[in-house]
């Protein structure tokens, strides 16, 4: 018999199960299977029940015999060891110019490493980003594809049919670049949500804190808000969040632990920022942020014994209402400006030729940071594909002109009330770093020359000339290696 698989998907959790009938909606035939094998009768008698051209496989080789060739395996299977354990399962069964793919939320160097694994055992390799959880499997996930160039004609049209289309109908899918440039821009996707939740909580804090308004009132301001420039879908489940009701007509929010969870993307985001050297603060916070939530009983303790200010945003409530919204707008472009410096540090780094304005575009629709603000970045990109950084674009700089004292006020008052706004206090303090000509660090420079004869640069000689001082008289004149991080 024909062979009649378009494509394989082992892994029938709640993402491979989406996408097995996402694909499947599309007119693909597709070959399903599960390490833990009574799983794929399950999905056969279950969700997948009466599609033909779902095919059950119920062992590798099996599965292998039902596809067309050149094969293309999927896996969605939890991230680490279990795909490198399904790789070598694989393997012995596959001919050149196979392709597997990587679907889950691997860390990059991993992608890195398999890409050349299996182009030296002749096989193709793709580790995508799926961004959009179970929703954006079934009806449309924004997919960020990296790996063996060679690979991504043969899944393009699958690929770009299951995605999710942005306003202006492009499929939220397209070729990132060459082995982990996939798996990075996810993660650096990842990292930027973890950004935009923190900025949205500290919004949100500020309102309940620092004004005392109701979850009731400020449903309808994360309403208002989504009708403008911060539409966006973590500003609607927001919105959604705050108006929901248990059982008892109770609002859920209000009984949620005050402690976040982490899987570990905006950890990996922040390690390569540090990596790489790039300044990458918002998210470094918006992970630090979660951290400290997480020191609960410690942070009951200390509420007990350490003092500070506990007051109120004194004025008129509006006017305070509109002003935080700025100062989340604000800092949310100089949140994107950062992630974009780190992409194209990583792309320097790691020889990827980046397209900002097309991750810009994929990120619009399916995935979870998608935003009409996302549009405005492609436009940045569009405008001038080689801009350096967001907040030189015209557009952003007029919306920082505009927002830029509402967002001194929000963090000056925050400060003095006593409510933390890490996010909001670390942008700004990043936008005012980043328009200084001249930072303290000729002091500093100083500093290491003098404990360590590190060595500095002068302002009236070249870069790259280096001098050393005795500033003791006691030191002798050899200087350390120059050295930067
Ligand atoms: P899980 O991350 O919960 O993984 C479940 C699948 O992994 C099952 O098929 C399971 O097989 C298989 N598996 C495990 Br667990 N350990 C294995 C091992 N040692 N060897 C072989 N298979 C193993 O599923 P998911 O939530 O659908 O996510 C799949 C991937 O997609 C993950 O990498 C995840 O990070 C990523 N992702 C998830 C989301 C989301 O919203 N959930 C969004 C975007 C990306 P079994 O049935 O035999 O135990």
């Amino acid at each position: 018999m024909e062979p009649k698989g378009d494509i394989a998907l082992i892994g029938l959790a709640v993402m491979g199960q989406n996408l097995i009938l996402n694909m499947n909606d599309h007119g693909y035939t597709v070959v399903a299977y599960n390490r833990t094998v009574s799983k794929v009768d399950e999905f056969l008698n279950g969700a997948a029940k009466g599609r033909d051209t779902i095919l059950g496989a119920h062992s590798i080789e099996e599965m292998v015999r039902l596809l067309k060739k050149p094969r293309k395996i999927m896996l969605m299977v939890k991230a680490g060891k279990a795909v490198d354990d399904f790789i070598e399962l694989l393997l012995p069964h596959l001919e050149p110019g196979d392709l597997i793919i990587d679907g889950g939320n691997s860390h990059f160097p991993d992608t890195i490493r398999r890409t050349n694994y299996l182009r030296s055992k002749g096989l193709l390799f793709i580790g995508t980003g799926i961004s959009g959880g179970e929703e954006g499997a079934r009806h449309g996930p924004s997919i960020m594809p990296g790996g063996t160039p060679e690979a991504w004609p043969l899944v393009k049209d699958i690929f770009q049919a299951i995605a999710a289309k942005a306003p202006d109908g492009a499929p939220c899918c397209e070729w990132i670049g060459s082995d982990g440039a996939g798996h990075y821009v996810k993660m650096a996707h990842n990292g930027i949500e973890y950004g935009d939740m923190q900025l949205i909580c500290e919004a949100y804090q500020l309102m309940k804190e620092g004004l005392g308004m109701s979850n009731e009132e400020m449903h309808k301001a994360f309403a208002e808000w989504n009708e403008g420039e911060l539409s966006s879908y973590l500003i609607e489940i927001t919105r959604d969040i705050l108006a929901y009701k248990d059982e008892n007509g109770e609002y859920v929010v209000d009984k949620i632990l005050d402690a976040a969870g982490q899987k570990g993307t905006g950890k990996w985001t922040t390690i390569s920022s540090l990596d790489l050297g790039m300044p990458v603060t918002l998210i470094a916070e918006a992970v630090f942020a979660r951290c400290l939530s997480a020191m609960k009983e410690e942070r009951v303790q200390a509420s007990k014994i350490l003092k500070g200010p506990k007051g109120r945003l004194e004025g008129d409530r509006a006017t305070w209402v509109e002003d935080i919204r700025r100062a989340l707008l604000a800092s949310k472009i100089v949140s994107y400006a950062q992630g974009f410096m780190l992409m194209r540090e990583a792309a320097k780094e790691y020889n990827w030729n980046l397209n900002y304005g097309s991750i810009a575009s994929i990120w619009r629709a399916g995935c979870i940071i998608r935003s009409v603000f996302l549009g405005r970045i492609k436009e940045a990109f569009d405008r001038d594909p080689n801009l350096s950084n967001l907040l030189l674009d015209d557009y952003f700089r007029g919306v920082i002109d505009r927002c830029q004292d509402s967002w001194r006020r929000v963090v000056s008052s925050a400060v003095q009330i006593g409510v933390p706004v890490p996010a909001f206090s670390t942008a700004l303090a990043f936008y005012d770093g980043y328009r200084s000509e001249r930072l303290p660090a000729n002091l500093l420079q100083a500093q290491r020359d003098y404990f360590g004869a590190h060595m500095y640069e002068r302002v009236d000689r070249p870069r790259g000339e280096f001098f050393h001082t005795n500033w003791t008289g006691r030191g002798g004149t050899v200087a350390s290696t120059a050295y930067t991080v």
